[in-house]
């Protein structure tokens, strides 16, 4: 399936890349789009959307 988040906290692309891999660390097979400008990621994932959002928060970044 593919969710879609706002991680308003990521102001670079060292905040995208962070948010890519840990999102990889909770679905290896995930596909991760992020926009910077809109703060919008997209992911293709057979996880769930809670676990992507805890570890998206874990990782110290703010999602909607
Ligand atoms: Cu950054």
């Amino acid at each position: 399936m593919t969710l879609e988040m706002k991680v308003t906290s990521m102001v670079c692309e060292v905040c995208a890349k962070t948010v890519t891999n840990t999102i990889k660390n909770v679905d290896a097979g995930s596909e991760v789009t992020i926009d910077l400008s809109t703060k919008v990621v997209q992911v293709e994932t057979q996880a769930s959307e809670t676990a992507i959002k805890e570890a998206i928060a874990a990782a110290g970044h703010t999602v909607e």
